[in-house]
């Protein structure tokens, strides 16, 4: 599907070092992205039932840092990202809600759109809904079937029989994504998506890989599955392969997703794909945003909408410098005065880069690329230009070049537009 327009990134002098990023796999810093050549990235996409948040924005800005990062370091980027358009919480809210589930998706992936281009996310070249990728993810499915790697299970509570499950002991490698133990897997599977209590599975983690016809809900002929939708995880895993192709440079979302959708989409690429390994090179994960004391989330409530705050007269780049002030893996919680310290800071910044000169820029230039290089440290990268705005705006420095070069390595490495 369509995706959103691209920023403008000027182009700066020389160019960025390797980028390392912290692996949830190995708990480490590992280095990203071939030495040379094109760099793959999936991000998982968000489930349109609810207009985008700040953690949504804070998980896409996050790796947008990484494209931004990789592209300075002269590769080219593959970026692909799935929409989550058929899914049990879409199909609830469009019920509760007396909206068609495909018009209540497809005004908050609109939303979504404007929110991406207003904040300067470089759009995926890939932008794919569930809807228009059924065909991919069925024959994943009956690869799945086929290599002894799924299996059906009866109807309970007069449903249909033939719905198909993924036995999660078929990948050897089964829980080197997260490395959690059982009890924390039961946990989460139960808390997000999974049906541990399931009768009928082998074992309770097993996820669905394809559910069939209920009264009501879309459904699509896929041949021997019968008709009916795919699971979750296996959605991203298969468009992952298909445009992307195994094993993919970084596999990225939110912490959320470390388990089990990540855990199981790894699985599943292992099974449909024997023998090659690992499904990514790094996984990684970004902070969970807070908001009232509690993760910010569409099921709770406490959302804090860009598209809001944009409409309130709030300035995109200080939404966005808001979210790179703090460390992609940390968990943090917006207030009022994070973003009232993120405006004054976009306002210090506009004032500097409009400057007639200032100090030389090339020291910062190399900061900035350093800090985002080592684990997309934005907030190091922050203070390196805070330092330079400060002394610009007192006035020291007689660089007429460098008031226009920090405003285009703030542009093009952190993608925050100054005034
Ligand atoms: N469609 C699935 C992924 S395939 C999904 O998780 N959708 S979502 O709409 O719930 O979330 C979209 C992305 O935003 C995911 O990467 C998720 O991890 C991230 N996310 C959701 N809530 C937050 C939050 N409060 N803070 C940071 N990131 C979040
Ligand atoms: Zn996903």
């Amino acid at each position: 599907m369509r995706s959103w327009p691209a920023p403008v990134v000027p182009t700066l002098p020389g160019r960025g070092p390797r980028v390392h990023l912290h692996d949830t796999a190995t708990g480490g810093l590992v280095p990203v992205g071939p030495q040379e050549g094109t760099a793959t990235l999936y991000v998982c996409g968000i489930t349109p039932y609810d207009a985008t948040h700040l953690g949504h924005a804070n998980t896409y800005v996050s790796f947008d840092l990484l494209g931004r990062a990789w592209r300075d370091a002269g590769l080219d980027v593959r970026y692909v990202q799935n929409v989550t358009d058929v899914d049990d919480p879409l199909l609830e809210r469009a019920t509760a809600t007396g909206v068609d589930w495909r018009d209540l998706a497809e005004s908050q992936i609109e939303l979504f759109r404007g929110d991406m281009a207003a904040l300067s996310v470089v759009p995926p070249q890939e932008y794919l809904g569930v809807v228009e990728v059924v065909d991919l993810v069925a024959a994943a499915v009956r690869d799945l079937l086929a290599a002894g790697a799924a299996y059906r299970v009866p109807g309970v509570d007069g449903g249909p029989d033939g719905d198909v499950y993924f036995p999660v002991g078929s990948d050897p490698a089964f829980g080197a994504v997260s490395g959690y133990d059982r009890p924390t897997m039961l946990e989460l599977s139960a808390e997000r998506g999974g049906d541990p209590q399931r009768p009928g599975k082998r074992d309770p983690l097993d996820p669905l890989l394809w559910r069939v016809e209920r009264p009501g809900e879309p459904a699509w002929e896929a041949g021997e599955l019968g008709r009916g939708r795919p699971g979750w995880h296996v959605e991203c895993s298969a468009i992952a392969l298909e445009h992307l192709g195994m094993p993919i440079d970084v596999q990225a979302g939110g912490s959320d997703l470390v388990f089990p959708h990540h855990e199981m989409g790894a699985s599943h690429a292992h099974l449909v794909r024997p023998g090659q390994r690992p499904f990514a090179r790094a996984y990684a994960h970004s902070g969970m945003v807070a908001f009232d004391g509690e993760k910010m989330s569409k099921s709770k409530g406490n959302l804090v909408l860009v598209s809001k705050l944009l409409a309130a007269g709030v300035e995109a780049g200080a939404i966005r410098l808001a979210i790179v002030a703090h460390h992609w893996r940390s968990e943090w919680e917006w207030t009022d005065e994070v973003l009232a310290t993120a405006r004054e800071r976009w306002a210090a910044w506009t004032s500097a880069v409009s400057r007639s000169a200032g100090p030389a820029a090339g020291p910062v230039l190399d900061g900035v690329r350093a800090r985002l290089a080592d684990d997309l440290d934005a907030p190091g990268a922050v203070a390196a230009v805070d330092a330079w705005v400060a002394a610009a705006n007192a006035g020291s420095g007689d660089d007429a070049s460098a008031p226009g070069l920090v405003r285009d390595l703030v542009s093009a490495l952190l993608g925050v537009e100054l005034g």
